[in-house]
């Protein structure tokens, strides 16, 4: 019986697993000599590029260790940070690393950082390369990064080298890294249900340990509009859950400070014309179908009324929905300083704008809704673009079915595409469309599915779908374990000009079903595997999927995320760490 999925690396002494004794190896674990196993000391998650470690050496770190680097606002306070972590951490491994500790040579004392660009902003592309070199003797570790950002990289894997009490640090060791790509990122949809700026912080914080670089903010959608824009203070104020339920300009500022010094851009979503229920709130003029639900049993995609129950899309007829939406855009880009501006478009319902009055009158016309759709994008993507954005927006506009635009709508220069459909088809269109793709695919990188159906098996929104249900049900897909997550192969089937518009990735935590409960578990350690597959890799030097390798040290990795307060799940039993299977 194969219980524990790991492959042991070479250090590795492996034990088959007697299942008889179990039960009893799982009373006695605490009292078992840590031996049964040896792991590599050079423990980093995500895996770097490139790491010369020639031979298991490991000496003590000063207790008063330093780092030292020129002045640069943000990564100032990240110094601080990985200087208590790396002085108090004192991680002790699940398995003991297989280590020389050298008692001759002087205990490291200053890491010294050399940044070339100093003046690099936080931005898509910018440089996060960095190397890093602890020599067998000698005071001082030397980190190299073009930019602030690399560096805050750098920091990272410093830490996570360090472990023990009194604390030790591998030497002899040379690593260089940067990332395969350069937008890695996580979707937090805030709409569904509420989160409070503390639980966004934990997840940004958690995000860079693992080198992720974009927090995906999907901040409203049709359930609540919880953000204050100043301009139009009447959204959140009757949009949101409740008074205590708005994320404010300062927590916005917050946020994005947060960010900064985490190397972790944040992108705002105001997903539109779809999914503004809320919206109406304060404005039912400008919403179609508001708060309508299913249509009656039998009815095609084509005449519903909503993708899920308590919908609404603005009506691209309305001149006041411009004059809100445009007030909406420009205050969110002077809240957030980040490029990219994404703006929604998925998941057009007919059913839902041909509810509208006139909007049935300009079908009566000869109008279609891919006319209005178009209107949409063209009353708003210029005006985004005036504001030095570029645009992201859902597959939906340009590839689906029924409402979509022509892509004379959508200048390729401007305009990014986010994939959630048919996995790497999907990219593909896009590419070969000569968009820029970044790539959630449904089947791989959304968290939420898989708990269970919202609506119920037998509820009356159930049975007006048809039986077809949300997040649960079929289409919806099973639960992504963090294999399926790291073996995904985002620029599958593409060519190598094609893949260089493949951005990156996103794994989508949409809230139906989450809230700040289960947000880490929900989070962690699975899109770890996606952190890892981004930045170097899911492939071994001899192009074999690596996952069964990875399989310790993402264990191992999710143990020290837990101990720095990141309530990650667990992905084996303890039992798997004295039994390599
Ligand atoms: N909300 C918004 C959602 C989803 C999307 N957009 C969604 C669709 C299908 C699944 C999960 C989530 N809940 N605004 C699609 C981009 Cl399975």
């Amino acid at each position: 019986m194969r219980i524990c999925g790991g492959k042991r690396s070479m250090f590795q002494v492996s034990v088959p697993p007697i299942s008889l004794l179990a039960t009893i190896i799982c009373l006695t674990l605490p009292f078992l000599p840590p031996t049964l196993s040896l792991q590599s000391a050079v423990n980093v998650w995500p895996k770097p590029r490139l790491v010369s470690w020639p031979k298991p050496l490991a000496r003590s770190l000063s207790t008063n260790f330093t780092i030292n680097s020129p002045y640069h606002q943000n990564l100032q306070p990240a110094i601080s940070r990985y200087l208590r972590l790396i002085r108090t951490e004192h991680h002790h491994p699940l398995v003991t690393p297989f280590v020389n500790v050298s008692t001759s040579s002087p205990p490291l004392q200053t890491l010294y950082i050399d940044i070339s660009d100093l003046a690099a902003s936080l931005q898509h592309g910018v440089n996060e390369t960095y190397s890093l070199s602890i020599s067998e003797v000698g005071e001082t570790a030397y980190l190299t990064a073009e930019t602030a950002w690399g560096a805050m990289r750098g920091l990272e894997t410093f830490s996570q080298l360090v472990w023990g009490n009194p604390s030790v640090v591998p030497v002899g060791l040379y690593i260089w890294d940067a990332p395969l790509f350069a937008h890695r990122g996580v979707m937090l949809d805030t709409s569904r249900n509420y989160y409070g700026v503390e639980d966004i912080l934990r997840t940004i914080e958690a995000m860079s340990a693992n080198k992720l670089n974009v927090f995906h903010w999907h901040v409203t959608d049709s359930h609540s509009f919880p953000l204050m824009v100043p301009s139009e203070p009447e959204l959140a104020a009757k949009g949101a859950y409740g008074p205590d339920m708005i994320y404010s300009p300062s927590d916005v500022a917050k946020i994005v400070q947060f960010g900064l010094e985490h190397g972790v851009r944040v992108l705002p979503e105001i997903d539109s014309p779809g999914h503004t229920g809320s919206w109406a709130e304060a404005y039912p003029e400008i919403v179609a179908c508001a708060n309508m639900f299913w249509l009656p049993a039998g009815s095609d995609w084509g005449d519903r009324l909503a993708s899920e129950p308590g919908t609404g899309h603005l009506n691209p007829l309305n001149p006041k929905t411009y004059q809100v939406l445009k007030n909406v855009i420009r205050d969110v880009s002077m809240l957030f300083p980040e490029t990219f501006y994404h703006g929604g478009a998925d998941e057009i319902v007919p059913g839902c704008w041909k509810a509208d009055p006139t909007i049935q009158s300009f079908i009566a016309n000869g109008g279609t809704l891919s006319q209005l759709l178009e209107t949409f994008v063209n009353s708003t993507l210029p005006y985004i673009l005036s504001l030095n954005r570029t645009v992201v927006y859902w597959e939906d506009v340009l590839l689906d079915g029924i409402v979509k635009v022509d892509s004379s709508f959508l200048p390729k220069e401007h305009t990014i595409l986010q994939t959630w459909n048919n996995g790497t088809n999907n990219t593909k269109r896009i590419v070969e469309a000569g968009y820029r793709a970044i790539v959630s695919s449904s089947e791989f990188y959304y968290l939420d599915c898989g708990h269970g159906d919202f609506l119920g098996n037998d509820s009356q929104y159930d049975q007006q779908a048809g039986g077809e249900s949300l997040n649960g049900g079929s289409w919806c897909g099973p639960f992504k374990t963090w294999q399926t997550i790291y073996d995904y192969d985002i620029t599958y089937g593409l060519s190598e000009d094609e893949a260089k518009l493949v951005l990156g990735g996103e794994v989508a935590l949409w809230s139906e079903q989450a809230d700040p409960t289960v947000l880490d578990a929900r989070i962690w350690p699975r899109t770890s595997a996606m952190a890892e597959t981004l930045w170097s890799g899911n492939r071994d030097e001899s192009g074999k999927k690596r996952s069964a390798e990875a399989t310790d040290r993402l264990n191992e990795w999710r143990y020290r995320m837990v101990s720095r307060g990141v309530k990650a799940e667990p992905i084996q039993p303890l039992w798997c760490v004295r039994n390599p299977g």
